[in-house]
């Protein structure tokens, strides 16, 4: 049994990952970093061989003709990643897990392999933000693409990179993700800004020493817990323990940060002191750049930002701030999630003072404007008005409704399998909204009188935001059809409204929910079922019923009791 020098690897890794800022898998073969295009310089960064950051993604995209190909598994670890030791899961043994590297137009293709046999989690890997063109049966969603994959089996992912930009992969069973299943994805493409160096993905995460499986009986009873810490790229300090995140700029150098917040509960204010930042994408979106001193960013969001070294003259080394915004986030550790620029020579902790803020969970959409250019439609009818709102189930345990709907689907009987049986009727806990016309603009308006935000993602489609605000959406709320920022995870302002739109242009059985994981295993979920009869002819049959049968198996051998939203 290779157990043990697994919980050993990982704990080193942890640290080891943080400390060395790229190149840190680069011994292993199959995640060797892809290679930028011809023309692609630190000058030249919007050019991409034949294409260029002009070339609309939507309908264009480099045939590379190559397959990157990955194989990640999972396992029960001891991690202490703020020097305080408990229970997680991680991939190859880290936390983040390796970063997926592809160049845009690649085919991209994970075999994800469940080892973890002490806690008889199953699992599925969802690759947050990818467009998955007509491959839905690849979105990694349990009770909706797939059942969970059972310890000791295996699944293989396989999409293409139509889109270029910085994401991420992570669990999307139960609560997994924030048990450490997760890592970045670098898609390479061209940017609306140049840059000397990419530095990789920035992990802005949220931590506590109790597992997120032990605080959720917790959080559906009192609601969210407290917790304890925040890491920067999967490490922190945490009284006299841990380490924290450190990189060293070279002056005049400048340097692209993928930020990602991996949250599971926490929205962040990023910001290195006296260094104002150039954010060139949201999502996998290019947009025009602009520059912030602080960057907002919720929970299942990204930005790519540009920093250049350019404070050598006045200080050796500045403080990096990850900052829970207390407005809608909990974490006893907030005024201490940092992280360390030095510059070359210096080791000497920093005594710099962050930009002044205003505390709020609010989004960066007026910002935000997609570099190519895009008009949204009329919709065709389809509005789909889904009030938000709070109860609790028979048990006092909190429950979220959309539409007066909570969502709770079956791990062992997906969304795909009933559509593959040809089911034309589903249960109002199911939470289906049906799409049936293709190419159609369909408005979502999302509402709510709480006052709480809530950071809602899409699967399948990067949405236009047509208005996002305060109160209630009227009639009279003016939408934004002229170029509104695209992405795929937007905020619900706390008592507001978010309007989203999209076209019916990929068939599927699409998740939506709210990111907060204790939202979305308290079943703040809709699907929305794009195209029904074009589903079936897409899907690889024979490896649903196969996964779907190894879980059938291992639910009864182990007695697994599902008692979430199922996604
Ligand atoms: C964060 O860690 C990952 C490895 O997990 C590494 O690839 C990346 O470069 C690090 N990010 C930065 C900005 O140092
Ligand atoms: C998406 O898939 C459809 C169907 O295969 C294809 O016609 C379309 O070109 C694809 N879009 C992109 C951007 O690759
Ligand atoms: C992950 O570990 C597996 C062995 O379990 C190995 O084959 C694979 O190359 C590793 N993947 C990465 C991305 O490091
Ligand atoms: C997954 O594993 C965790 C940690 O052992 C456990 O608390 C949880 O109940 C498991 N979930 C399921 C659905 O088996
Ligand atoms: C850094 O910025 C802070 C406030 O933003 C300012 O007070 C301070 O003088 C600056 N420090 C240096 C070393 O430039
Ligand atoms: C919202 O719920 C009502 C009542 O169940 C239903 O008639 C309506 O179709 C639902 N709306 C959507 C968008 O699903
Ligand atoms: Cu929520």
């Amino acid at each position: 049994m290779h157990f043990p020098s697994f919980i050993a690897a990982s704990t080193a890794l942890v640290g080891f990952a943080a400390a060395a800022p790229s190149h840190s898998f680069q011994a292993n073969p199959n995640i060797a970093r892809a290679e930028a295009c011809a023309g692609n310089t630190a000058t030249t960064r919007s050019q991409w061989c034949d294409y260029s950051i002009d070339t609309d993604f939507m309908n264009e995209v480099p045939d590379t003709g190559v397959t990157r190909e990955y194989w990640l598994e999972l396992t029960d670890v001891t991690v202490s990643p703020d020097g305080v030791s408990r229970s997680a899961m991680a991939i190859n043994g880290s936390i983040p897990g390796p970063t997926l590297f592809a160049d845009w137009g690649d085919t991209v293709k994970v075999h994800v392999i469940n080892s973890l046999t002490t806690s008889h989690n199953g699992t599925s890997l969802h690759f947050h933000g990818i467009r998955q063109n007509y491959t839905v049966q690849n979105d990694g969603v349990a009770s909706i693409t797939q059942c969970p994959t059972a310890p000791g089996q295996s699944i293989t992912y396989e999409w293409r990179a139509t889109q270029y930009g910085s994401t991420w992969y992570h669990s999307h069973f139960a609560l997994q993700a924030w048990q450490g299943v997760f890592g970045g994805i670098v898609i390479n493409g061209p940017a609306t800004a140049n840059y000397d160096e990419d530095l990789g993905m920035l992990f802005l995460n949220d931590w506590d020493h109790q597992t997120v499986d032990e605080l959720y009986m917790c959080a559906q009873v009192n609601g969210p817990p407290t917790l304890a810490n925040g890491l920067i790229n999967g490490t922190n300090t945490y009284e006299n323990g841990g380490s924290r995140y450190s990189t060293t700029f070279t002056p005049g150098t400048s340097y692209r940060i993928r930020l990602v917040n991996g949250a599971v509960d926490t929205h962040f204010k990023f910001m290195i002191d006296n260094h104002t930042m150039t954010v060139i994408a949201s999502d996998l979106v290019p947009i025009e750049p602009f520059e912030t001193n602080v960057v907002t960013i919720g929970m299942g969001q990204r930005y790519d930002v540009i920093v250049t070294a350019n404070q050598a003259d006045t200080a050796d080394s500045f403080w990096m701030r990850a900052i829970p915004q207390s407005a809608c986030s909990d974490v006893a550790n907030e005024d201490d999630v940092k992280g360390i620029i030095y510059y070359e020579g210096s080791t000497q902790e920093p005594s710099t003072s962050g930009y002044s803020y205003v505390d709020s969970c609010d989004d960066e959409t007026e910002n935000l404007v997609p570099h190519i250019s895009k008009t949204v439609g009329a919709t065709a009818g389809t509005t789909a008005d889904t009030p938000v709102s709070v109860g609790t189930n028979s048990d006092k345990m909190f429950r979220w409704y959309l539409n007066s709907t909570t969502m709770v689907v079956d791990w062992k009987n997906p969304t795909l399998e009933s559509i593959v049986d040809n089911v034309r009727s589903f249960e109002k806990d199911d939470a289906i909204i049906e799409l049936p016309n293709a190419n159609e603009w369909v408005y979502v308006v999302i509402a709510t009188t709480l006052g709480v935000p809530h950071p809602i993602h899409l699967h399948g489609h990067d949405f236009f935001v047509l208005a996002q605000g305060d109160g209630e959406y009227t009639s009279s709320t003016a939408l934004n059809l002229n170029n509104p920022p695209r992405r795929d995870t937007a905020m619900l302002p706390a008592s507001g409204h978010l309007v989203l739109a999209f076209e019916t242009d990929n068939p599927g059985a699409w998740l939506m929910h709210c990111h907060i994981g204790w939202h979305t295993s308290e079943g703040f979920a809709l699907q929305f079922i794009e195209r029904y009869d074009e589903i079936t002819p897409l899907l690889d049959t024979a490896s649903l019923n196969q996964n779907c049968a190894a879980w059938r198996e291992h639910e009864e051998a182990f007695g697994i009791e599902q008692e979430d939203s199922g996604v």
